[in-house]
């Protein structure tokens, strides 16, 4: 499943450009040691040891952006990589699902009361998320429920790329057949992941070719070391082990470099526009006729208040109009009283004056 709508692929903007990458996973799948490797410099501190006797303390998940200043071939890109230290780690995750949907949907009011304003604020800075790496834990089995509950929540709002952490903990064949599972899991929960999407129709054959060999490769299988290690005769990045090395930049070893490219390079421009056209504009659809669904509650709850007190009146008229009618039956009944006593003294009076004659 991909998004409804698609975009081209553009290549690169000379000018230099802006991008926001989240990354979620479980502890220690290697998020820190991508963001370093992907950066090539130490952006996010390593992670102290916690002492045995605070092992038991939950922290709770931490959203903490980073901003680094990136030359590419001559292209600068301000990336901004946000590390979401904790998730996964509480034994109820509803709290770290809640956190993630709330900033990623904190940066769209932003730039929402940001266009709604008179005067542009000239400082204004976009943070909205173009994508989010979710690292997949090395089981070899298939995804677990917090994977897919994390994609199936954040999907309407954010780019999900998923990504296998610590890929070297699988053999080739392991790894294949792991992400045939994973992605056969994602279809069956239609989950709306980034899957590099194309047209065959419509777009020219190097964005299909390009394309449909990145999306065979979901998910990304990823190493991430940032020490050197010297492989016949050449310097490379990559994990020293008895039997050998495995190298980060080696695209036989692991879907590092395609990744990077695709997220700086090839795929930066229709990650940013899928965000803004698509799923900014719906959360901003649902946003506003949200609102004007409460007006108008309160439009018809002023109705109610009015046609309440129009009847209330009405009783009080009515009331009035009761009481002053049975006064009248009152007066009527008095001077009818009235009247018959003086016919009867004046019948007295009469037969009076008959017997006096
Ligand atoms: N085998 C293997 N180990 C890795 C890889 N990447 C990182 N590691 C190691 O795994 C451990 C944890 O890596 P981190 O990068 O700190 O992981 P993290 O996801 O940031 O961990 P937290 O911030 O604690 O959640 C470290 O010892 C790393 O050296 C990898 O690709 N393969
Ligand atoms: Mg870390």
């Amino acid at each position: 499943m991909s998004h409804p709508r698609r975009l081209g692929n553009r290549k690169n903007v000379k000018k230099g450009f802006q991008f926001t990458l989240m990354v979620v996973g479980a502890s220690g799948l290697g998020r820190t040691t991508f963001i370093n490797t992907l950066c090539d410099a130490e952006v996010v501190p390593k992670r102290e040891c916690d002492e045995p006797e605070m092992a038991h303390i939950e922290e709770g998940i931490k959203i903490k952006p980073y901003t680094v200043e990136l030359d590419e071939d001559g292209v600068k890109i301000s990336l901004t990589v946000v590390d979401t230290p904790g998730f996964g780690d509480m034994i109820d995750n509803e709290y770290c699902f809640q956190e993630i949907l709330g900033y990623l949907e904190q940066q769209y009011d932003d730039i929402l009361s940001e266009e709604s304003r008179i005067k542009r604020n000239r400082r204004f800075r976009d943070n909205r998320v173009h994508a989010l790496l979710y690292f997949i834990a090395p089981t070899g089995h298939s995804l677990r429920e917090i994977d897919i509950e994390l994609m199936k929540r954040l999907s309407p709002r954010i780019n999900i790329i998923p990504v296998i952490g610590k890929s070297d903990s699988l053999t080739p064949g392991e790894l294949a057949d792991f992400k045939k599972r994973v992605m056969e899991d994602i279809a069956h929960h239609k989950i709306p992941i980034y899957n590099f999407p194309y047209d065959p129709e419509e777009d020219d054959d190097e964005t299909v070719e390009e394309n449909s060999e990145l999306r065979s490769l979901l998910p990304f299988a990823l190493i991430g070391c940032e020490e050197e290690v010297t492989v016949n005769g050449r310097k490379v990045r990559g994990r020293q082990y008895p039997w050998g090395v495995v190298e980060v930049d080696n695209p036989q070893h692991c879907d590092f470099v395609k990744l990077r490219y695709a997220l700086l390079s090839s795929h930066f421009q229709d990650l940013k526009e899928i965000t803004h056209d698509y799923l900014y504009e719906n959360y901003r659809t649902e946003k506003l006729s949200r609102s004007t669904d409460s007006a108008s509650d309160n439009e018809s709850g002023e109705e109610d208040e009015h046609s309440r007190l129009k009847e209330e009146q009405f009783k009080k008229e009515e009331g009035k109009l009761k009481e002053m009618e049975d006064r009248v039956q009152r007066e009527l009944k008095e001077k009818q009283q009235e009247l018959w006593t003086k016919e009867q003294q004046l019948m007295s009076l009469e037969a009076a004056q008959v017997q006096v004659q």
